[in-house]
């Protein structure tokens, strides 16, 4: 099976035969080339990995022959549809933009489980994780790594109070990574934290065995506290406990990733509060890797504002070269958490990332005395002092019963509003046993006490010999199992969006197949109470069901409101039915040269009315540009802000077989306005039928420039082989019909 660019993924064809499926490899892929000079296009970049063989580049890469360079750390992107199936579309779409690190994010409840789930049920904020599901997307990222040319991160969650469970089954499937943090399901799931520490021994060993990269939860200290920049000592002394578990439970040291997170955001002044608090991470935790994620805790609704903040974290990422870029979606403040939205924080991060390539060869943070170094050095201070009271009060299960987590105050303020938990309480409490002194697990990767040497000496080291191999050597002894709802399953819910993917019906979606929604963004002249409820009229109005506002933003509480609204649509689309005009036809750049040599041309060019932008027209001339005089056509330029009547005097004067008139400004629609009067100016001076007017500008729709009696019209991204072949076929076109006419 192989993906091709203009097909769409078959996710039923991925279902297929998914029982004998077996995954390609297991472990974590750091991305390759990195540490070298790289030229791409017209640069030199610093801070580059390979590129891959097929991707999406950034929205201005067309401007430098469509270069896509790669990032040296891992995007990571976070996907919480619900439905792992149209996940896997959403997957393909980050591949190419970037990502190499896809996380899938659980289902609300999940950790409760006492076990494994299977099947395809659907999940709220994220999918349930079962061997089914997982498989599946393991398989399509098989395909995808191929398709992008570099092998991609699959990764969900090993907490939760089945968490080995979890774990094996993850490495059973190959899955590449996994947040494991006993202190997440203490704090966050109430899960007893004996159990919990118990099994993340197990966890982490067979992570370990698995070559999986591990994130910790730290972060969720930050989202949680009520102020979260306080919370920074805390932080690095939760960081400290799990990665220290972890090398005692064999992983090695680059699998071991810090999940950290700028704790503020603007109008915080959050630099002087975020980057002291990385810089202390890095140099407390060097041996290890940073993973750091986006703040979320301040964010509201808006996405531009989420971008912005988004970016100031990803400077410090810069600063502090952070290993993996986790993207949130710039959405998540008002919780849709959409496919374009997975895309624009990939691409936020790689553009800001691009942007600062060099940067540490240009500058240097100052370390050694001044404001950084001497918050690095408070910060240390507190943290370790944080540690010794831990130790004080008799370990870390004291520590949490006394409320040490998650308090509002920076350490060691305190302010008594911290996360309790009892030894003996929270979920599954008393439920852990001293394993007996015969007790033995015939298994390959596992923690603690496990008596072989009673049945096998040679065994000791290999206990899973003792059952000729176990799942992980033997995959023959992995049990799948397919569906156990016959309702709540993935072939129910394809057979619903069948026509979509059978027909050439379209309808438009953000998260699931046919969920038929839609976003439209107003402007509205009142107040922000008056804007919400009339924009729900408004949307109703348009025929959107379940229209709902998630997003309003007072641009004067009562000149305006801007408005985000959601809806859905009802209807499809059939594409079959579309009138979709024809690419332009393009002439080689041959046949133009040979057409002008033989039938010279001469035009006359000009920006018109009160606009004074130059570059577009001069790119499609001038002959270094590309432009059109390279073919040998004869160009008049008469400069910017040109009256169109000059213009069309100047034609009759040059006598010219064209007029190429240009404007970007669009304002009151002022650009169709001039391609009106110059048509109308044509035809007042008797020469109408002798001219070609061609029009041009960044708003300029092709259609509704001919609509206003013009020849043709182009719009952003045309070059000059595109007007010279309009030009030329045009000609021809005229020639053959007998003549010049108006079109
Ligand atoms: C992230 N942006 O990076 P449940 N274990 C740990 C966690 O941090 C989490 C879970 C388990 C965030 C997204 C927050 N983290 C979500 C260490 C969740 C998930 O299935 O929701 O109980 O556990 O992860």
């Amino acid at each position: 099976m192989k993906l091709l660019p203009n097909k769409k993924l078959d996710v039923e064809a991925i279902l297929k035969d998914l029982e004998h499926y077996v995954p390609r490899r297991k472990g974590w892929h750091w991305r390759k080339g990195c540490g070298v000079k790289r030229e791409i296009g017209p640069f030199e970049y610093s801070d580059t990995s390979e590129s891959l063989t097929q991707s999406q580049p950034l929205p201005a890469a067309h401007y430098f022959n469509g270069i896509d360079p790669q990032t040296d750390s891992v995007i990571t992107t976070e996907i919480a549809s619900g439905r792992f199936e149209d996940d896997i579309r959403r997957m393909r779409m980050a591949a190419w933009h970037g990502a190499d690190h896809l996380m899938v994010i659980r289902t609300a409840g999940q950790s409760h489980f006492d076990g494994l789930i299977e099947g395809t049920p659907q999940g709220i904020g994220g999918i349930p994780i079962t061997r089914k599901q997982v498989r599946a997307q393991r398989k399509a990222l098989d395909l995808i790594e191929d398709e992008v040319g570099r092998p991609i991160n699959y990764h969900s969650y090993v907490s939760g109070v089945a968490g080995p469970e979890i774990a094996v089954m993850f490495a059973e499937e190959g899955v590449n990574g996994a947040h494991q943090d006993p202190q997440y399901n203490v704090l966050y799931r109430n899960i007893n934290m004996i159990r919990s520490f118990v099994d993340a021994a197990n966890a982490k060993k067979i992570m370990a065995w698995a070559d999986m990269a591990q994130i910790d939860g730290a972060h969720n200290a930050n989202a949680t506290a009520r102020e979260a920049w306080k919370v920074m000592p805390e932080l690095i002394v939760q960081h400290a406990i799990n990665a220290m578990f972890s090398v005692l439970c064999d992983m090695k040291n680059q699998n071991i990733c810090l999940s950290s997170v700028p704790p503020t955001a603007p109008p915080a002044p959050c630099l002087k509060l975020d980057l002291p608090y990385a810089v202390a991470l890095r140099e407390l935790f060097k041996p290890y890797k940073i993973r750091a994620q986006q703040n979320t805790k301040y964010m509201g609704s808006s996405t531009r504002e989420a971008t912005v903040t988004h970016t100031l974290n990803l400077l410090i990422s810069k600063l502090t070269r952070a290993e993996i870029q986790s993207t949130i979606t710039p959405d998540e403040g008002r919780n849709v958490p959409w496919h374009i939205y997975n895309m624009e924080g990939i691409d936020t991060a790689k553009q800001a990332m691009l942007g600062m390539d060099g940067l540490l060869e240009m500058v240097e943070i100052k370390r050694e005395q001044g404001y950084l170094a001497d918050k690095v050095r408070e910060l240390k201070e507190r943290a370790v002092l944080f540690m010794e009271e831990i130790l004080e009060v008799g370990g870390y299960f004291k520590a949490v019963e006394a409320g040490f987590f998650v308090d509002s105050g920076c350490y060691p303020e305190r302010h008594g509003d911290g996360i309790t938990r009892e030894v003996h309480g929270g979920i599954a409490a008393d439920s852990v046993y001293e394993r007996d002194e015969d007790y033995c697990a015939p298994v390959t990767a596992f923690f603690g006490y496990n008596n072989i040497g009673q049945y096998n000496e040679t065994a000791m080291h290999h206990p899973s010999d003792l059952i000729h191999g176990c799942t992980f050597e033997d995959r023959s002894k992995i049990i799948y199992i397919d569906e156990l709802d016959e309702v709540d399953n993935v072939s129910t819910r394809l057979e619903e969006t069948k026509e979509l993917r059978t027909t050439s019906k379209l309808m438009p979606e953000m998260e699931w197949a046919g969920d038929g929604v839609v976003q439209v963004t107003l402007m509205l002249p009142d107040d922000e109470r008056t804007a919400e409820c009339a924009a729900i009229e408004i949307g109703k109005k348009l025929g959107l069901l379940d229209a709902e506002v998630i997003h309003k933003e007072v641009m004067q509480s009562s000149e305006g409101t801007r408005i985000e609204l959601k809806g859905r649509v009802p209807f499809t689309i059939d594409s079959d039915k579309l009138v979709i005009p024809p690419k332009p036809d393009l002439l080689s750049d041959d046949e133009i040269t040979e057409a002008i040599k033989k039938n010279p041309m001469r035009i006359v060019a000009a920006t018109v009315g009160e606009d004074e932008h130059s570059v577009g027209l001069r790119e499609i001339i001038d002959i270094k540009h590309g432009g059109i005089e390279k073919y040998g056509i004869e160009c008049h330029y008469l400069g910017t802000s040109v009256p169109i009547e000059k213009l069309v005097d100047a034609a009759i004067e040059l006598d010219v077989d064209a007029i190429l008139a240009s404007t970007i400004i669009s304002h009151d629609d002022i650009h169709y306005k001039s391609m009106k009067r110059l048509h109308e100016y044509c035809i007042e001076k008797g020469i109408r039928d002798n001219i070609l007017l061609v029009c041009g500008g960044t708003q300029v729709t092709p259609e509704l420039a001919v609509q206003q009696g013009v020849d043709a019209g182009f719009g952003r991204g045309s070059k000059g082989r595109h007007v010279a072949s309009f030009l030329v076929m045009k000609r021809k076109d005229i020639e053959n019909e007998g003549g010049y006419t108006c079109s």
